[in-house]
């Protein structure tokens, strides 16, 4: 109990320290950011506030200014069932990607930050 506390509180400080310094958002001429929006339409993180695999997903979806959608899979009953049962397990962050009819769930913030910076960076 006092560890998954001390865990929690610790996860909050770095989410805090984390968005103080992350720094500027890439910038884009206004056609391509309307094309980056788009494309995250079809994109969305299931995450923790306080994970700190997920703040670094998080600092990297800010730095390439892409707007998805986060979902808060610890305190959202209905995400935490949509990761388990489509996404196969409760691990995050995990990032649901749409195209066309079908998704792909992945894991691994490496492999999530990798994909980002492919198709934003
Ligand atoms: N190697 C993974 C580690 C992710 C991880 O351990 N996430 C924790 C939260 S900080 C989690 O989802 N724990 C739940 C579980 O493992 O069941 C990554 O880099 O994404």
């Amino acid at each position: 109990m006092l560890v998954k506390l001390l865990r929690e509180g610790l996860g909050r400080i770095i989410a805090g320290i984390s968005v103080m310094t992350q720094g500027n958002a890439m910038k884009r001429t206004e056609e391509d950011q309307a094309l980056v929006n788009k494309a995250g339409e079809s994109l969305s993180l299931y995450q923790f506030q306080s994970c700190p695999f997920c703040v670094k997903v998080r600092r990297q979806i800010h730095k390439l200014n892409v707007p998805i959608e986060l979902r808060d899979a610890k305190n959202n009953a209905q995400f935490r069932n949509e990761l388990a049962e489509n996404g196969g397990r409760i691990k995050v962050p995990c990032l649901r990607i749409q195209e066309n009819n079908d998704v792909q769930w992945m894991y691994e913030s490496n492999d999530i930050n990798a994909y980002l910076q492919q198709r934003f960076g």
